[in-house]
């Protein structure tokens, strides 16, 4: 099992807005706020293209001591040495992309109903993303919102983290917080915002340092 710290602002770095905003840029912007996960995610180029993409903010988010993880590909996340892989329901199963990785990385898995949730648990993963919490149009045909309700109702089903998903914006932090999320992951609050600098400072300080 990694040592690595599960919790808090968890920024996806998604293609999908790289026409608008410096990926790269970005992740700087956001690891000088504070945010220690990051999330790799390109569903619209080849393999090839991806890993070129991606690997300058591999290095940076090692420079900056920030943790690296690739969405869905467990190659992709090999060849760039990320820290890990998050897993998608229709992606490799846990324990193959465990025996791809090893038990150094992370393995993370969306989930989005609680029988998603156990077996996640099952199976290994390091932690989960569940949601959508709220509507979504950062992922394309995602599964139903779950609320802040079905959150707190996973929340009693694993002591893995939990980080929320899907909708994310500042003003719903705190309700997620109560209902026992660990973290956030979130991409349009951020690249939506006017001032992407004020929004990750604010996200961030809805959780504080913790240390393990
Ligand atoms: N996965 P935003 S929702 C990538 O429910 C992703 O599994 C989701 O982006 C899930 O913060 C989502 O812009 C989109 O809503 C998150």
């Amino acid at each position: 099992m990694p040592t690595f710290n599960l919790h808090g602002a968890y920024l996806l770095l998604d293609e999908q807005w790289a026409s608008q905003v410096s990926l790269l840029r970005v992740l700087e912007i956001a690891a000088q706020c504070g945010v220690r996960l990051f999330q790799y995610r390109n569903k619209i180029d080849s393999m090839r293209d991806a890993y070129q993409k991606a690997k300058p903010l591999r290095q940076a988010a090692l420079d900056m001591e920030t943790i690296f993880i690739v969405n869905d590909r467990c190659d992709l996340a090999l060849s760039l040495e990320a820290d890990g892989v998050h897993l998608g329901q229709e992606d490799l199963p846990i324990d193959l992309a465990r025996e791809i990785l090893g038990h150094e990385k992370i393995i993370g898995i969306s989930t989005h109903r609680p029988e998603e949730v156990k077996a996640a648990m099952a199976e290994g993963a390091d932690y989960l993303g569940f949601g959508p919490i709220f509507p979504t149009s950062t992922k394309a045909d995602h599964e139903p919102v779950v609320g802040v309700e079905g959150l707190s109702y996973v929340r009693n089903l694993t002591t893995l983290p939990i980080f929320a998903i899907g909708g994310i914006s500042l003003d719903v932090v705190p309700a997620i917080q109560q209902a026992g999320a660990n973290g956030v992951a979130v991409a349009s609050v951020v690249y939506r915002s006017e001032n992407i600098q004020q929004t990750l400072q604010h996200l961030v300080k809805f959780f504080p340092a913790k240390y393990s």
